[in-house]
């Protein structure tokens, strides 16, 4: 683990917790009580940090667990003409914006990402849809992105855009995360464009929509409430849970 030592993660990852479970009530999950939607939501949000309290990080695999086929899903190759250049070009032009609520906005081109320091977990991936595989993902973690550029006291979500207009958002536990990185390699290869290339999000606690692939931009904010039709990400404006957690 980069960084920060399991035990300092369990005290940081706590207090988050609880102060996501207690205190937020701007959050998606936890504010429209009043309708069944809400409700449910807000319980398997709740229950989800209620039973990860004592275990942070999601089960590594060894090597000779990975997967021989891997599904890809839904977007495998995005139409988006500017996308398709910056693939012909190896994604040399391909940025990655990080604005918002920070001290020192940047965008990182994928050499910069690779030069940060490197994680790469065996991870099983579990789709809503039904299947489940495991391989291995090689990023940067993002804490330590969002370290470079510097979190201001009043970031409380990462909101995370996608070219072919997937976004989600994520609380400071999950952005925060060891295992939460900036995947640009898969099972020890460049990560395939099927499986979101250039770069992809791994959120490992999470179900497979929340690691969005094929990502434009990184912004920190204090609220998701004003954000699209304020459910908190794209799939939760379909009818999918904001959190769902595995
Ligand atoms: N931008 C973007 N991210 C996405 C998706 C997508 O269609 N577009 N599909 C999601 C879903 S539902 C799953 S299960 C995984 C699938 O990743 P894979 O194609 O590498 O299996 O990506 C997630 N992230
Ligand atoms: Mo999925």
């Amino acid at each position: 683990m980069t960084g920060i030592s399991r035990r300092q993660w369990l005290a940081g990852g706590g207090a988050l917790a609880t102060s996501a479970a207690l205190g937020g009530c701007d959050a998606p999950a936890l504010r429209d009580l009043a309708n069944p939607y809400g409700l449910s939501n807000a319980l398997t949000f709740a229950t989800q940090r209620w039973l990860l309290r004592h275990q942070p990080l999601v089960r590594e695999f060894g090597p000779e667990a990975i997967s021989t086929v891997f599904p890809t899903i839904n977007t495998t190759d995005p139409k988006d003409e500017a996308y398709q250049r910056s693939k012909t070009a190896g994604f040399a032009d391909w940025r990655l914006p990080v604005s918002g609520l920070v001290a020192r906005p940047a965008a990182f081109s994928l050499a910069e990402l690779r030069a940060m320091p490197a994680r790469t977990q065996i991870t099983l991936h579990s789709c809503e849809q039904g299947w489940s595989a495991i391989a291995g993902w090689t990023g940067a973690p993002l804490s330590h992105l969002l370290a470079t550029v510097g979190l201001q006291p009043d970031a409380r979500y990462i909101v995370i855009r996608s070219v072919d207009g997937w976004w989600d958002s994520y609380d400071l536990f999950d952005a925060l995360h060891p295992q939460t990185i900036l995947a640009y390699g898969m099972n020890g290869a460049d990560l395939p464009v099927a499986h979101g290339a250039p770069v992809r999000l791994r959120v490992e606690r999470q179900l497979g929509y929340k690691s969005l692939k094929y990502l434009t931009s990184i912004e920190a904010v204090a609220r998701v409430d004003g954000i699209g039709k304020g459910r908190g990400s794209m799939v939760a404006e379909l009818g999918f849970a904001w959190y769902a957690g595995i």
